[in-house]
């Protein structure tokens, strides 16, 4: 069975990532020690960034994901500062920034890096097209899931096994296996 080793803190991701890729045969290690994002407007330098540092760190094949949910009427952000906000104002406040905003429209993109050490990055790119929620609905997934609606559901209302039929990860990831095989 081919192992890789995705470098996260995330719990989050490593449990979707793991599930996606054990369904095609692929186990998925957890590495906990990060990697320095860098400041960039598009996910897809950090996560090249993150993917070759950590690769030459631990010289080891490695794959990261970066990735970060964009509002429409709030011109893309919080994007590549979804942790900083997430972590700071959370979801309710992030609702805040939407009050008497009819556009809901957001994309929830996710970006795997993969780097062999010595080698340069690859990048992978999944999105997902949605609404941001008026209120919070579900207590699945995590993160921002209970604020994007998804054909009238929040990826929070979803079992893992729905919202990874779909998601931006999924999507990413998918195209990650292609490349592998
Ligand atoms: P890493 O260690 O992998 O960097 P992180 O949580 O810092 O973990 P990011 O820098 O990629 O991850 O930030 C993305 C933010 O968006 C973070 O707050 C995530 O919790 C959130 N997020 C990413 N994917 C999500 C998903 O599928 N559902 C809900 N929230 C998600």
């Amino acid at each position: 069975m081919r192992k890789v080793l995705f470098v996260t803190g995330n719990n989050g991701k490593f449990r979707e990532a793991k599930d996606i890729l054990a369904n095609k045969g692929i186990e998925v290690l957890q590495e906990t020690g990060g990697y320095p994002e860098i400041q960039e407007d598009d996910l897809e330098p950090i996560a090249a960034y993150g993917a070759k540092w950590a690769s030459e760190e631990l010289k080891m094949p490695v794959m990261v994901d970066d990735s970060g949910l964009f509002i429409w009427a709030l011109n893309g952000f919080p994007g590549p500062y979804s942790a900083f906000v997430e972590e700071r104002l959370g979801n309710q406040k992030t609702l805040k920034l939407m009050e008497g905003e009819s556009n809901r429209r957001a994309t929830f993109k996710s970006v795997i890096g993969y780097c062999e050490p010595g080698e340069e990055a690859f990048v992978f790119t999944g999105t997902v097209e949605g609404q941001i929620a008026y209120e919070e609905r579900g207590t699945g997934g995590f993160g921002y899931d209970p604020i994007f609606e998804y054909q009238g559901q929040t990826f929070g209302e979803m079992e893992d096994e729905e919202k990874n039929k779909v998601s931006h990860r999924r999507r990413a990831l998918d195209k990650f296996f292609e490349w592998l095989e």
